[in-house]
Order: structure tokens, then sequence, then C-alpha cells
């Protein structure tokens, strides 16, 4: 694949950029932190998202490289909003993906030290994301880094949660503290009025991670019903085009 074959080059020569997707605390509002995603400027196809390349780049071993470059840049950007005081008070958290092969490699804990000393961030104002079926898959081994990093205070969130087959029990064992519901939740509470077995799944979600100690993160809000709903459900924070599409990190403070 020509893609595939480019992405050294692509890393070397500064090709990639991030975005940062406001994330909503639904109490009241408020900007809780933002999520990173990356982007490809490819010189001749233009901006490409991460479904284009990262499962390439997953494939060829170079994520573990340009996810260590995200992860240093999002930090970075993190920073920054600390220095300016965006976010108020309490300090903006930044939530950076990871790959299943980045969870496999062996230098994630030291790295991720490394990075959050460099920039001079506490531990909690960062969190890792990773799907719910690359953490179900996981033995105990893989999963300990995860658990050191949270043990020092990252947070570490359950992407894309109900697209998995996670039993009760799995998701007990799991070191996350925050559950990030998958848009397709959200898009079933779009139909006015409500399906009322989508409600049902929901608030059943819910429940189950605050018994689990769990925060729960929406995502794909687009419309100030759904936002509505899923604030009465009991969600305590949301992230989609409702509140603000993914930008440039200047565009952060004016997202709230
Ligand atoms: O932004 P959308 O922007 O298209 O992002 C699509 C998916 O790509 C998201 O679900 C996100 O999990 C994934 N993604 C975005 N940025 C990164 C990244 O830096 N690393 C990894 N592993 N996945 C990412
Ligand atoms: O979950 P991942 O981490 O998979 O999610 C990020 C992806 O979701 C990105 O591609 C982003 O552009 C997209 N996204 C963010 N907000 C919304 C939204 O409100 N609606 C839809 N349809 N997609 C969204
Ligand atoms: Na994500
Ligand atoms: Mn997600």
């Amino acid at each position: 694949h020509h893609l595939t074959h480019h992405l050294p080059a692509a890393l070397k020569g500064c090709e990639f950029f991030i975005e940062y997707q406001p994330l909503v605390r639904m109490e009241d509002g408020s900007l809780e932190g933002a999520e990173a995603l990356v982007r490809w400027s490819h010189p001749r196809h233009g901006v490409l998202g991460p479904d284009r390349f990262i499962p390439l780049a997953e494939h060829t071993g170079l994520i573990v490289p340009l996810g260590r470059w995200v992860l240093q840049e999002a930090v970075r950007q993190a920073c920054q909003w600390q220095v300016r005081g965006i976010g108020g008070p309490r300090p903006l958290r930044v939530n950076v993906n990871l790959s299943p092969r980045q969870l496999h490699h062996p230098e994630l804990v030291e790295d991720t030290v490394a990075v959050l000393e460099e920039a001079g961030l506490p531990p909690s104002a960062l969190c890792l994301e990773v799907t719910e079926t690359a953490m179900i898959r996981a033995d105990e081994n893989e999963l300990r880094p995860l658990r050191e990093l949270a043990e020092l205070g990252v947070g570490i969130a359950l992407d894309d949660f109900g697209t998995g087959y996670s039993n009760l029990a799995n998701l007990r064992r799991l070191p996350a503290n925050t559950l990030k519901l998958d848009r397709s939740f959200t898009q079933g509470l779009q139909r006015d009025p409500a399906d009322p077995v989508d409600l049902k799944i929901v608030e059943g979600i819910v429940s189950l991670a605050h018994a689990l100690r769990l925060s729960v993160t929406v995502e794909g809000v687009e419309t100030s019903t759904q936002a509505e709903q899923l604030r009465e459900l009991g969600c305590d924070s949301a992230q989609g085009w409702f509140y603000a599409r993914p930008g440039p990190p200047e565009r952060l403070p004016e997202a709230v």
C-alpha cells in the first residue's frame, strides 16, 4: 500500500498534526478537557483522517513512534492551556488514544512518565483512551502497564464502550476510571420521542458504570435534545458536534 510506504517519511517530515475536540461537563456545561485526534496532511491527498492511516501504522509498528509523538505534542499542548489559565481553576485534561500495539510496548509506562515530567504536567491531566475491544482482549500482563499508570494518577478510559463484548466480571478487573459510551447509543436517542428501549439501555450502562466507580462520557452528541436526555440519564460528560467539532488547539478556549 503506497500510504504505508510513506508513513516513516511523513513522521520525519512533520506531516502529522493534531486536532482537539472538547469534553464538556454535563452538570454545568464547563470545559473538562479535550481529545487529541491525529491527522495526516498528505502533500498529494490532502488531510487524511486517522481511519486512513492508523490501521496501517498499527500494522507496520510505526504506531509506536507516531503514538509517542502524539502523546508528547498533546501533553505539551495541555501544558500551554494550563499556563494560559484556560479551563479556569481546574486544569484541563487531555485525552490521548492508545493502539493495542502501544499497549504491548515495553516502554509505555516509562515513556509516558518521561513525557509528563518533561512537560511538568500532573498525571491527572492526562487520560489514555483504549478501546473496550483492546482492553478485554488484554491479559493481566498486558493490563499491568495501564494499572501502573492509573496508580500514578493517569486517567484510563474504556473507549467506544458498547461495541465490544465485555461481561460484568471482566469490567471489574480493568484499570479504567472512565467509560466512553460509543456514539451509536447517542444516535439511538435521536428519534423524537427517543426509543424507550435505547433509553433503558443507556440508563443501565450508566448505573452499572457508576456502581463500578467509572465516570461516563458520551460520544457523538449532536443535538441539545440528546444532550439534555443524556444529562438526565446521569452521564457525567460529553463530546460531540453539538459542543464543537475537532479543531486546532487555539480554538479550544472558545469551545464552551
Ligand atoms: O477523528 P476521527 O477523527 O475520525 O477519529 C477516528 C478514530 O481515530 C477515533 O476513534 C480515534 O480513536 C482514532 N484516533 C485518533 N487519533 C488517534 C491517535 O493518535 N492514535 C490512535 N491510536 N488512534 C487515534
Ligand atoms: O471514538 P473515536 O475516539 O472513535 O471518536 C472520534 C471520532 O468521532 C472522530 O472521527 C470524530 O470526528 C467523530 N465525532 C466526534 N463527534 C461526533 C459527532 O457528534 N457525531 C459524529 N457522527 N461523529 C463525531
Ligand atoms: Na478515542
Ligand atoms: Mn471513542
